[in-house]
């Protein structure tokens, strides 16, 4: 019999179409799936982030074994676990003396740099094979990016539409236009009640999973008892069926909309399914597109959110590889405050905040514009040290991924990049907030009170975020406006803002070292 090949299959490669199986047949392939101590704390991961992934890994070896794969599987509490990748793999050597091993790319650069070494140290074949499970390879997004100096996501987009065929008319647009934003830029309204979304009931294998992480990783940050994610491609499946058949005709109008404990509105929760390798992308879009084609959801809705798909989430993966590892370190505007405590705790009397982090806290999500112009809106004015804020972005979300998590956070929210992502920096006052939620009504601070104790901070940090940067953004024509506007305000009017925004800062208490790392 000749030896077989080792396929190390990472806790997000959970797709049965991954191409590290794609040649391979069950009868000289051992498929290896390790959950390692290194994965679960190199960050101190929220508790369902790690219950997510290991459950479904649990699923997946379970189903390629039913499939008739031999699946070598390490658990956490084996005794023999030396707690990394390169330990497990070569315990795995030692087991079945393959003659190669074969793997697909990972999600994360500090893995591509082991992968690299397994490549030298190994002694057999290593072939790393490229992630086939986005619409743009990396060659080509970086054939892209080379062939321009303004690296915008829109005409990124573009091209995947026609690469795709998605919501296309041959080579026009369908619905004559490529992109429906300004109908998608709905408030809150009084009454609005999104569907809850479907209940996945832990099976056995689940169980034991929240078990394990209760007991190992009880003071890690987040709760347990909201689980409520899909664990298999069958589960992730009917969470499809619910977003499409229930919220996303509204998903467009109401994107941008925050309402107090709504904690989904009407997104579509579907991120950790699709990060881990759940729910083929494409097959969602066309499946989202069928639902305008049928006349069951508008356009608006329907190309909103597959821009946030074959847009969005393959821009971001395509600038992550780009700009790594540059772009861990990025700081383009020298943010250096720490992280204030309460984005642990929750600890605040600003509503918009302690809503984001109890959401976070009880569902180890938060949608996207409570990421984008509420924590990320706070960290960019506040100066929150880049690696401190992507840090936590990475530890609290069950969708957090280094490639798609650090782009959002160091391009999108913070402009640590220095604009190659985002135009302008993504940067509010609480007239902003107070339009697109219903926090500010019942927050301790006064919207519409501009300076001073009982004023909304977001509005003094606006004018101190400007004022500070102002050598380095005042030549962005996107902010002439904000610009002008401060400069007409006069020196008084400016130094009450400014004093304003210190006093404010002067409360901020970092947080303790351990949170997000070992301390
Ligand atoms: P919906 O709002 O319903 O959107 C549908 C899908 O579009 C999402 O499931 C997601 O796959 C994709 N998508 C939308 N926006 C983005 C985006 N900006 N980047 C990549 N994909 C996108 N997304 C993650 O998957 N992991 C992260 O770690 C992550 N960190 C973020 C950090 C910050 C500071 C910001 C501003 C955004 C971050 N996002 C991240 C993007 C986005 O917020 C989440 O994808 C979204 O909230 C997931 O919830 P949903 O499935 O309900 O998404
Ligand atoms: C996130 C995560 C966690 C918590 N645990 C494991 C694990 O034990 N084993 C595993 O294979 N993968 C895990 N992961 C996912 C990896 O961290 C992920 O594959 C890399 O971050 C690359 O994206």
């Amino acid at each position: 019999m000749t030896a077989p090949v080792l396929v190390p299959i990472l806790g997000d490669q959970l797709s049965r179409s991954i191409s590290s199986l794609a040649d391979r047949t069950p009868a000289d392939t051992i498929v290896l799936m390790m959950e390692v101590a290194e994965e679960t704390t190199y960050v101190r991961h929220h508790k369902a982030k790690i219950a997510l992934v290991l459950s479904a890994m649990r699923h997946f070896a379970a189903a390629l074994r039913e499939a008739g794969w031999k699946v070598d599987y390490v658990t956490l509490d084996d005794p023999a676990n030396t707690g990394s990748f390169t330990g497990e793999v070569q315990r795995a050597m030692a087991r079945h003396a393959p003659r190669g091993v074969q793997v697909t790319e990972p999600g994360e650069w500090r893995l591509a740099r082991i992968f690299d070494k397994w490549r030298k140290d190994l002694g057999v074949r290593v072939r790393v094979l490229p992630d086939t499970r986005f619409v743009c390879p990396l060659p080509d997004f970086f054939q892209w990016a080379a062939a321009r100096r303004e690296l915008r996501m829109e005409w990124f987009y573009r091209d995947m539409r026609r690469k795709t065929g998605l919501l296309m008319e041959g080579d026009k647009p369908a619905g004559g236009r490529w992109n429906f934003d300004p109908e998608n830029r709905g408030g809150p309204e009084s009454g609005l009640t999104p569907p809850a979304p479907p209940r996945f009931e832990p099976d056995g294998l689940t169980r034991d999973v929240l078990d394990l992480v209760s007991d190992r990783f009880g003071n890690h940050f987040g709760t347990l008892d909201n689980f409520n994610w899909p664990v298999t491609a069958e589960e992730a499946d009917r969470a499809v069926a619910a977003f499409l058949s229930e919220r996303l005709p509204l998903f467009g109008r109401y994107q941008d909309a925050m309402v107090a404990g709504q904690d989904s509105m009407f997104h579509a929760l579907l991120s950790p399914a699709l990060n881990l390798g759940l729910i083929d992308p494409v097959e969602l879009c066309r499946r989202a597109e069928a639902e305008w084609r049928e006349g069951r959801a508008p356009i608006e809705a329907v190309e909103g959110f597959i821009r946030q798909v074959i847009g969005w989430r393959e821009y971001i993966r395509g600038m992550y590889w780009l700009d790594m590892p540059g772009m861990a370190e990025a700081n383009a505007l020298d943010a250096t405050r720490p992280l204030p405590d309460f984005w642990w705790t929750g600890e605040t009397r600003m509503r918009c905040l302690s809503e984001a982090v109890r959401t976070t806290r009880d569902n180890a999500y938060a949608h996207h514009i409570q990421r984008l112009m509420v924590l990320g809106n706070f960290a960019l004015l506040a100066g929150i040290r880049p690696q401190e804020v992507a840090d936590w972005f990475l530890a609290v979300y069950a969708d957090a991924y280094q490639w798609v998590e650090l782009p959002n956070v160091a391009g999108m929210a913070l402009h640590a990049d220095g604009g190659r992502l985002a135009s302008k920096p993504y940067a509010a006052s609480g007239a902003y907030i107070d339009r697109m939620s219903d926090y500010c009504g019942t927050c301790a601070f006064k919207v519409k009170v501009k300076t001073g104790p009982d004023a909304c901070p977001f509005n003094a940090l606006y004018w101190h975020f400007l004022a500070r940067n102002e050598k380095r953004l005042a030549g962005n024509a996107r902010l002439f406006q904000p610009y002008a506007n401060w400069r007409r305000m006069g020196a008084d009017r400016q130094a009450e803002y400014l004093a304003s925004a210190e006093a404010f800062l002067a409360t901020l208490m970092p947080a303790k070292p351990g949170w997000a790392r070992e301390a």
